[in-house]
C-alpha cells in the first residue's frame, strides 16, 4: 500500500511539465436536454491536430455516463479509462460527437451542472466542464461555442448561456429550446448555462462607441427588488473600465444570475456571470454597509474579468494570479474611487494581514505563481488573489499611473484572444515603459512575506536611515533572493507635527539601503511604507510616545492608522496599564469630534487589532493571555472614555439608510462606540443597544447592536437573538449572519452553542455559505476554537470529514486553521496535529483534503 504522500506526489501537476495542447478544438456545439435527474449532453467538437506529432486525442471527464462516441460520423468503441478518454484520430482534423448523461440532483460538489433551489446552474472553473462532457479541459484550448438548451417550458422557462441569445423553439409536450452563440473564443472554464424560473431586473448601458448593451440580473421573482445596488455597480464598473483602462464591453447582452448554493463568491463566465446570492441581493433591511460594498466590489471584479481573464486568459492554472491578482487590483482601485480611498486601503491591508500573511508564514505558503499542485481548487488562495493584487499595485507604483496604463494597453494589444503567462504580462509592462523588471519577477517565484528592518541615526542636522530586507525560508524554498520593492516614506517633525519635505519613493533592491536626510531643524519620526506601498512587515523601533504622536500627526492615512495599530500591539504584548492607548484613542475621538478626521477613519483607528493578529506577532500564540490582555484593554478604554463613547453614539447613531461615505462612516463609529459602551456594562448601555436593535433602519445598525450584546449574559442578548431569527427566517443570507454572530461570541459556552447550532434545522453541510457562516466563523474565534482541551479542533475535523463526502472543495478549506499548529504551544500543536492525522488517515478522503492535510503535517 502506498502512503498518502507518495499518492499525492504521483498526482502532482508541475509547471515545468507544461506542454501545449496536442489537439485544438476550434468549435463546440452543445445540445443539452435539461433534467434535474438525468440531463443529456450531446457535444460536437471539431478537433485539429496542434503541431507535428502522432499522439491521440485525450479528453477529460468525471462522473459522466458515456452513451455514444462518433468520430467523423462513425461509432467508435473507445472505453473511458477512469477520468480519461483516449481517441485515436487518423487524420489532422475530425468531428467528434459524444453523448453523455449527467445527474445534476446528486451533484453535491457544486462543480459542473448542479441544482440550486429550483435552478440548474453550472460552475466550470477550474475543472468543472469535464463534469458536463468529455473535453480537453484546460484553459489554453479556446473554442467558439454554440449551445442549444432544451427543457420543460414550465420548469425551465428561462434558458441562458454565454454570448448572444439566438433562435427560440416551441416544441411538443410543453418543451422549448433556446440557442445561444458566443462570438468570442473561450476556454471551457468560462462556459456557463442556467435553466429555471427566474425573473430579471433589466437595464441598459451604452458603451463609449455607442453600442447598446442589455443588462439583466436574474433571480427569484421575490428578490428582483433587491438587485438595484448590484445593477448600479455593474453600470458604474462598465463606465469605469472605459475611462480608466479604455476597455469596452463586447457583447449585446450581459447577464448575471444569483444562486444560493455556490462554492465561491462569483464567476466571470463570458456574458453570463453566476453569483453567490450574497454578492447580489442587498437592501438596507438585510445587508450591512460592508455587504453593500462587497456586492459592488464583486460585481466589479467579475465584470473586469471580461478583459483581464476572458479576452486575455491564462495558459495554465499556475498562471491564475495573472487574471486574479490583476482583477483584484482593478476592483480595489474601482472601490477606492467610489468611496473613502483611505478606509478602503486600510480594509484591504487588514484583509491581507488576516488571511494572506498567515498563509505565507505557514505550511501552505506558496508563491503567487505556484509551481506544483495536486488539486487546483486548493490554490484559489489569498496569496494568488490578494498578494497577487499587491504585486500588481507595486508595478503601478513603480511605473506610475501613465506607465502602467501604457503597459496594460500593450498587454491587451499583444494578447487579445490568447491564453498567456505571468511572464507575458511582465514583458508587456517592460516593453511599454522601458523598465527592467528582472528582479521584480521574483515576486512571482518566491513565497513568504519579506521583512524590512529600519534603523535611524541622527547626527546634528543629518539623519541616516538604514533599511534592511530579509525573507525567511518557506516550504520548498530554503534560501531566497533579494526582492525589488517600492517603499514610500516621509519624515514627520516631532515638534511641528508636520511632514518635512516631500514623500520619497525608495526602490529597495539590495539587502541594505541607506538614505541620508540633511538640514533637519527638529527631531523627526519616520512615516514608513506609506499607503502600504509594499506587502511587507516593517520592524522599526519606536517608543509608545512616538507612536501616539504619529497616530495623531501622520499625514498619510494608512500610516496614521498603522501607528495606532503598532501602539496597540506594543501595549497588548504586555500586562502594562494601557493608559498610552487610552490617551491615543481619546485624542483620535477628539479629532473626530472636532471634524478633523472623518468618522469612518475614526471608527477604524479606535478598533484594537484582533486576537488573531496579535497572535501573529508572537513566536508562540498564547491564546489565553492575548484574550485576557485585550479584554482588559477594552474594558479600560470603555470605562475611561465612557462619556466620549456616549457622545460618539449620540452624534452618529440613527443615520438613516443613506449609503454615502459620510453616513456609512457615522454608522461605523456609532457601532464601535456602542460595543465599548456595552463593554463598560451600564444598564443604560444595554438599553441603548436594545433601543438601537429595535429601531434599526439598517442591517448595519441591527447586527451592530446584536454583536455588541452577543458576548454578554443578558436578557437583551437573548431577546435580540430570538427576534433576529424570527424576523429573518427564510432569508438564507441573513440567517447566515445569525449563525456567525453566535459562532464568534467570546462567551465560555460558545463551543456548546455551536454544537447546538449544528443540529439546528436551518443548518446544512450542503450549502457552502451556511458551512462558512457557522463552522468557518467558529474556527476564526481564536479564544474558543483554540480551547486547550482540543474540543474545538475535534469539532472542526468532524465537520470537515462530514462535508468531504459532499463537497471536497468546501471541506479542504476547513483544513487551513488546523495547519497553523506550529504557531501554538506544544499542547495545542499536538492536538491540532492529531486531528490532521486523523483526517489524513481516514479512508476515502478526497484528494482536495488529502493535499491540504498532508502539506499541513509536512
Ligand atoms: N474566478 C472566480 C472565482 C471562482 C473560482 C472557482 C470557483 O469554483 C467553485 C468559483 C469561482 C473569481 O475570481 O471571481
Ligand atoms: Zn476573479
Amino acid at each position: 500500500m502506498l502512503d498518502a504522500r507518495t499518492v499525492l506526489q504521483m498526482n502532482e501537476v508541475r509547471l515545468s511539465d507544461y506542454r501545449p495542447p496536442d489537439w485544438l478544438v476550434p468549435t463546440v456545439a452543445l445540445d443539452v436536454r435539461l433534467d434535474v435527474d438525468r440531463t443529456l449532453v450531446t457535444s460536437r467538437l471539431t478537433v485539429t491536430r496542434n503541431g507535428d506529432h502522432r499522439r491521440p486525442l485525450r479528453l477529460d471527464g468525471q462522473d459522466l455516463e458515456t452513451r455514444r462516441i462518433l468520430v467523423d460520423g462513425a461509432p467508435v468503441e473507445a472505453v473511458p479509462n477512469g477520468e480519461e478518454l483516449v481517441l485515436a484520430i487518423p487524420g489532422d482534423s475530425a468531428v467528434v460527437e459524444i453523448e453523455v448523461a449527467i445527474a445534476p440532483r446528486t451533484n453535491t460538489r457544486l462543480m459542473g451542472l448542479y441544482g440550486s433551489d429550483d435552478l440548474l446552474v453550472t460552475q466550470c472553473e477550474a475543472e468543472g466542464f469535464r463534469r458536463i462532457t468529455w473535453f480537453p479541459d484546460r484553459p489554453d484550448v479556446l473554442s467558439l461555442y454554440t449551445v442549444r438548451l432544451e427543457g420543460d417550458a414550465a420548469q425551465f422557462p428561462i434558458l441562458l448561456s454565454n454570448g448572444d441569445r439566438g433562435a427560440a423553439e416551441t416544441l411538443d409536450g410543453g418543451r422549448h429550446a433556446v440557442t445561444w452563440t458566443d462570438p468570442w473564443p473561450k476556454p471551457s472554464y468560462l462556459f456557463a448555462m442556467v435553466g429555471g424560473q427566474l425573473a430579471a431586473l433589466r437595464d441598459e448601458f451604452v458603451t463609449m462607441n455607442g453600442r447598446r448593451v442589455e443588462l439583466a440580473i436574474w433571480t427569484a421573482a421575490a428578490d428582483v427588488g433587491r438587485c438595484s445596488h448590484a445593477m448600479a455597480a455593474l453600470k458604474a464598473s462598465m463606465d469605469w473600465d472605459e475611462r480608466i483602462y479604455g476597455r469596452e464591453y463586447d457583447l449585446d447582452q450581459f447577464n448575471i444570475v444569483a444562486v444560493s448554493d455556490f462554492n465561491a463568491g462569483a464567476m466571470e463566465n463570458k456574458g453570463l456571470n453566476v453569483f453567490n446570492s450574497k454578492y447580489i441581493l442587498a437592501d438596507s433591511e438585510t445587508a450591512t454597509d460592508a455587504d453593500f460594498d462587497a456586492v459592488a466590489g464583486v460585481v466589479a471584479h467579475e465584470y473586469f474579468h471580461n478583459w483581464t481573464g476572458n479576452r486575455v486568459t491564462c495558459r495554465d492554472w499556475f498562471q491564475l494570479s495573472l487574471k486574479e491578482g490583476l482583477t483584484v487590483f482593478r476592483d480595489q482601485q474601482f472601490s477606492a474611487d467610489q468611496g473613502s480611498a483611505a478606509v478602503r486601503r486600510i480594509d484591504d491591508v487588514r484583509a491581507l494581514r488576516a488571511v494572506q500573511f498567515p498563509e505565507d508564514a505557514g505550511p501552505h505558503a506558496h508563491p503567487i505563481r505556484p509551481d506544483h499542485y495536486v488539486e487546483i481548487g486548493n490554490f484559489y488562495t489569498a496569496t494568488v488573489y490578494n498578494k497577487g493584487a499587491e504585486v500588481i499595485r507595486m508595478l503601478h507604483t513603480l511605473l506610475g499611473r501613465d506607465g502602467f496604463r501604457r503597459g496594460t494597453d500593450l498587454y491587451f494589444e499583444r494578447h487579445d484572444g490568447q491564453a498567456v503567462t505571468c511572464e507575458d504580462w511582465v514583458a508587456a509592462m517592460e516593453a511599454a515603459t522601458g523598465r527592467n523588471l528582472t528582479q521584480f519577477r521574483r515576486w512571482y517565484d518566491q513565497a513568504g512575506t519579506p521583512t524590512v528592518t529600519v534603523h535611524m541615526a541622527r547626527a546634528g542636522r543629518q539623519l541616516t536611515v538604514n533599511l534592511a530586507q530579509s525573507l525567511a525560508a518557506t516550504p520548498g524554498q530554503p534560501s531566497k533572493a533579494m526582492m525589488h520593492m517600492p517603499f514610500r516614506l516621509a519624515l514627520i517633525g516631532r515638534d511641528s507635527g508636520r511632514r518635512i519635505g516631500d514623500e520619497r519613493l525608495v526602490e529597495l533592491t539590495a539587502g541594505e539601503t541607506r538614505l541620508v536626510f540633511e538640514d533637519l531643524d527638529e527631531p523627526v519620526l519616520l512615516s514608513l511604507n506609506r499607503g502600504f506601498s509594499a506587502p511587507v512587515k516593517v520592524v522599526a523601533p519606536a517608543s509608545r510616545a512616538d507612536l501616539a504622536f504619529l497616530a495623531g500627526a501622520d499625514d498619510d492615512p494608512f500610516a496614521r492608522w498603522e501607528a495606532m495599530q503598532r501602539l496597540s500591539l506594543d501595549v497588548l504584548a504586555t500586562d502594562d496599564d494601557p493608559h498610552e492607548l487610552v490617551d491615543a484613542i481619546a485624542a483620535t475621538l477628539a479629532d473626530g469630534a472636532a471634524g478633523r478626521l472623518d468618522p469612518a477613519f475614526v471608527g477604524e483607528a479606535v478598533l484594537l487589532p484582533t486576537e488573531a493578529f496579535i497572535g501573529d506577532q508572537a513566536s508562540v500564540v498564547d491564546v489565553e493571555s492575548i484574550h485576557r490582555r485585550r479584554e482588559a484593554a477594552r474594558a479600560a478604554i470603555a470605562a475611561v472614555l465612557e462619556p466620549q463613547w456616549w457622545q460618539a453614539w449620540h452624534w452618529h447613531s440613527g443615520t438613516g439608510t443613506a449609503l454615502n461615505a459620510g453616513a456609512k462612516g457615522a454608522r461605523r463609529l456609532a457601532n464601535v462606540a456602542l460595543a465599548y459602551l456595552v463593554t463598560a456594562g451600564s444598564a443604560e448601555a444595554l438599553a441603548a443597544a436594545r433601543q438601537q436593535y429595535d429601531g434599526a433602519a439598517t442591517m448595519t445598525d441591527r447586527i451592530g447592536a446584536l454583536s455588541a450584546l452577543i458576548n454578554t449574559d443578558t436578557p437583551e442578548r437573548d431577546a435580540c437573538l430570538a427576534d433576529f431569527y424570527d424576523r429573518f427566517a427564510g432569508n438564507g443570507d441573513v440567517i447566515d449572519k445569525w449563525f456567525t454572530v453566535q459562532a464568534l461570541s467570546t462567551r465560555a459556552d460558545t463551543l456548546e452553542q455551536v454544537q447546538v447550532l449544528l443540529r439546528h434545522k436551518d443548518f446544512t453541510l450542503h450549502n457552502p455559505n451556511r458551512l462558512r457562516a457557522l463552522v468557518g466563523a467558529f474556527a476564526a474565534n481564536q479564544r474558543r476554537f483554540h480551547a486547550a482541551d482540543g474540543s474545538g479542533y475535534r469539532l472542526l475535523a468532524d465537520q470537515l470529514l462530514a462535508v468531504d463526502r459532499i463537497n471536497p472543495q468546501s471541506a479542504a478549506r476547513l483544513a487551513v486553521p488546523l495547519g497553523r499548529w506550529q504557531r501554538f504551544d506544544a499542547g495545542r500543536g499536538a492536538l491540532m496535529q492529531a486531528q490532521l492525522q486523523r483526517i489524513a488517515g481516514t479512508a476515502g478522503v478526497s484528494k482536495d483534503v488529502m493535499e491540504m492535510a498532508t502539506r499541513a503535517l509536512a
